[in-house]
């Protein structure tokens, strides 16, 4: 299968949340997804579900030939494998990874929604992914990624943390 530019937001709050998302991001290749850019790690405030720890997120850049439901499971089996679990729906997680966007495709799978469905109203997925791809427009979309930021309406805070960064731009 032909390579597609993939956009992915990671998300950790429980246990060693940096190095979980180093281990999920170093693990992207093995499953057939060589990954091109990776943001700063953003400290987020929960949204949803509000009583948990603040989340470490980040966004991914990926090339894969995986068809998007095979790279959904091999994103599930990279948190399986890394011990992540879900206590509840919302609740607080080792690993969450999502599948924002699939090159301009458009997904509607009772398992699978691609763009994903609340990427745009949410800051711990816009701050991160308008650092790596600000003018990233789905053509369903009537703005592009910085422009859905710079207006969200979630009040949500992100704070960028600069030191993540270094470890992925050598
Ligand atoms: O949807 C991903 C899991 N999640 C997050 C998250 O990754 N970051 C923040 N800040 N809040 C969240 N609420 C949920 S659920």
């Amino acid at each position: 299968m032909a390579n597609h530019t993939v956009y992915l937001s990671l998300g950790s709050n429980l246990g060693d949340r940096a190095g979980n998302l180093r281990a999920a991001i170093a693990a992207l290749p093995d499953v057939g997804a060589r990954v091109a850019k990776v943001s700063s790690m953003y400290e987020t405030e929960p949204v949803d579900y509000l009583e948990q720890p603040w989340f470490l997120n980040c966004a991914v850049e990926a090339e894969t030939g995986l068809a998007p439901l095979d790279l959904l499971h091999a994103l599930r089996g990279i948190e399986a494998q890394l011990g992540s679990q879900k206590e509840f729906a919302k609740g607080p997680r080792l690993l969450d990874m999502d599948i924002l966007l699939y090159g301009n495709e458009t997904i509607e799978l009772p398992e699978l929604q691609i763009p994903h469905p609340r990427m745009l109203q949410r800051n711990f997925v816009l701050a991160p992914l308008a650092e790596i791809a600000p003018a990233l427009k789905h053509p369903a979309w009537t703005a592009n990624v910085a422009e859905f930021l710079a207006t969200s309406a979630d009040a949500s805070q992100v704070r960028r943390l600069a030191e993540f960064q270094e470890k992925f731009s050598k």
